[in-house]
C-alpha cells in the first residue's frame, strides 16, 4: 500500500479543484483588457496573414481601424495638440503621459539613418537568398540585429555614434522604467507592399492595469514614414485607457480612432509598452523600415540564468518538463532564438517555440549563427549550415511550425 498521503494523490487533488474553488481564476483567465477592446470596437479585428502565393489578396475593409491617414489629416484629430516631433524634454514628457508616445526629433543624423539603412536592406536581401528570411504577415522581420552589423551594437546602447540623440533617449526611458532597464529586443520590422496590417496590440504583455509603463519600445523609422508607406498604427492615449479598464474591472468602451504616425528618418518614437498599435499598410512599392528596440523593466527575467548554466549532462537527460519550465520553449514575446518561437506559446514539447538545440549546438561549439548577410555574400556564406536552418527545418518535420515563418515556406498555420 502506498504510503503517500490521500492529499497529494493527483486525482484526489482533481476532484478538490472544481474551477469555483479554485483562487485567482477571473484575474488568470482574464483576456482584457484586448477582449474588450474587440468587442467594443467592431472595426478592430484580426487580418488573417496571406501564403506567398496569395500575397496581396486580402479583402480591404473601409471604416476599419487601418483605413485611417496621418492625425493632422484626420477629422477626428486633426484639432488635438498630437505628440510632436522636437527636442523639448518637457513637450516629451507631456506626450508620453498624456498620447502614451512621443517624437524625437533628428536623434539619428542623416547620415547614422543611411548607415542603418544601407545594413538594413542588405541583410534583408541576404537573408531572403540564404533562405533563412523571416517572413511577416506584413513583410519580412530581421531578428537579432546585434549579430548583424556593429551599427546596431551602438543602436542598443544609444551610442552617440549610432544615435546622436541618445542622451535624451535614455533620460525619457530611465524615467518610464526607472534605472537599468534592459533591452529585449532589437528587430527590424519592413512592411512590404501587399502586407496586411499587423493587428493592433499592445507591446507589455503583463500587468496591464500598471499605472506606469513596464517596457517600452522604441521605434526608429529608418525610412520616412506616413500614410502611404506603412506608418505605425496607434489609438493615441490608449494607454491610459486600457490600463483604467483592467484596473476597474470596467469595459474599455469606445475608442478613438487610430491614426497612422508621421515621422521623417532619424526620429526616435518611444511608445509606452500599454499603446495600441500595430504595423501600418505599405501603398508603396518601397520598403518601409522601422527598429523596434524594445526595452524592459529589468526584473522581467529570471533570476538563474539557465540558458547559460545548465550543465551540458543535466540538460542531455532534461525531461521536456524540465526544459520547458526552465524557460527553454519560447514564446511570441519571451526568448525567441534568432527569431525562431515567433508565434510559439511556450508549451511543452512545441517544436516551434523549443530552444534547447541551439544550446546543445554550443556545447558542441557547432553553433553557427546567422552574422552579417548581404547580395555580396558569397555562395559559401549564404549557405552556411546555421544552425536556426537546422532547427526550423525539425520543429517543420514536426508538422507544428509557428504561423510566421523563416525561410518563407509558411505565412499561415
Ligand atoms: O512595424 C511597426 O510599425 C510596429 C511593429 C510592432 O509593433 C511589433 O511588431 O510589435
Ligand atoms: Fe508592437
Amino acid at each position: 500500500m502506498s504510503s503517500i498521503p490521500v492529499e497529494f494523490d493527483p486525482d484526489h487533488i482533481t476532484s478538490l479543484s472544481n474551477p469555483d474553488a479554485q483562487m485567482y481564476r477571473a484575474e488568470l483567465s482574464s483576456k482584457d483588457p484586448m477582449q474588450s477592446v474587440l468587442k467594443d470596437n467592431p472595426e478592430i479585428y484580426f487580418v488573417p496573414p496571406k501564403r506567398r502565393s496569395e500575397w496581396g489578396e486580402w479583402e480591404f475593409k473601409p471604416g476599419s481601424y487601418y483605413d485611417t491617414t496621418i492625425g493632422s489629416k484626420h477629422p477626428y484629430w486633426k484639432n488635438e495638440d498630437l505628440p510632436k516631433a522636437t527636442k523639448d524634454i518637457k513637450r516629451l514628457r507631456f506626450d508620453m503621459l498624456k498620447w502614451g508616445y512621443c517624437k524625437i526629433d533628428s536623434a539619428l543624423s542623416d547620415r547614422q539613418v543611411a548607415n542603418i539603412r544601407q545594413r538594413v536592406l542588405d541583410q534583408a536581401e541576404g537573408e531572403r537568398l540564404a533562405g533563412i528570411a523571416q517572413k511577416t504577415p506584413s513583410g519580412q522581420n530581421i531578428n537579432c540585429c546585434v549579430n548583424k552589423g556593429q551599427c546596431f551594437e551602438g543602436l542598443i546602447e544609444q551610442h552617440p555614434s549610432v544615435v546622436q540623440g541618445g542622451a535624451l533617449v535614455e533620460q525619457l526611458v530611465t524615467e518610464a522604467l526607472g534605472a537599468n532597464w534592459i533591452c529585449t529586443s532589437l528587430i527590424a520590422s519592413i512592411s512590404l507592399q501587399g502586407g496586411v496590417p499587423q493587428a493592433l496590440h499592445q507591446d507589455q504583455d503583463l500587468a496591464l492595469d500598471s499605472r506606469s509603463p513596464l517596457t517600452i519600445n522604441i521605434l526608429t523609422p529608418i525610412t520616412d514614414m506616413d500614410e502611404t508607406n506603412g506608418g505605425t498604427l496607434v489609438i493615441p492615449g490608449s494607454h491610459l485607457v486600457l490600463s483604467a479598464a483592467v484596473r476597474n474591472q470596467s469595459p474599455v468602451g469606445k475608442l478613438p480612432p487610430a491614426i497612422n504616425i508621421d515621422a521623417k528618418a532619424g526620429t526616435m518614437i518611444i511608445t509606452d509598452g500599454r499603446l495600441l498599435h500595430g504595423t501600418g499598410i505599405n501603398h508603396t512599392t518601397l520598403p518601409r523600415i522601422v527598429m523596434l528596440n524594445g526595452m524592459q523593466h529589468p526584473l522581467i527575467r529570471q533570476q538563474e540564468n539557465w540558458m547559460l548554466s545548465v550543465r551540458p549532462a543535466v540538460l542531455r537527460r532534461a525531461s521536456p518538463k524540465l526544459l520547458q519550465r526552465m524557460g527553454y520553449q519560447a514564446t511570441n514575446a519571451a526568448q525567441t532564438n534568432e527569431g525562431h518561437g515567433f508565434g510559439a506559446r511556450g508549451l511543452m514539447e512545441e517544436a516551434a517555440g523549443s530552444t534547447v538545440d541551439f544550446r546543445l549546438a554550443a556545447d558542441n561549439g557547432e553553433y553557427q549563427r546567422v552574422g552579417e548577410l548581404s547580395p555580396n555574400s558569397t555562395e559559401q556564406e549564404l549557405n552556411t549550415s546555421f544552425t536556426l536552418r537546422e532547427v526550423v527545418r525539425k520543429a517543420r518535420a514536426s508538422g507544428q511550425s509557428a504561423p510566421v515563418g523563416i525561410g518563407g515556406a509558411k505565412l499561415n498555420p
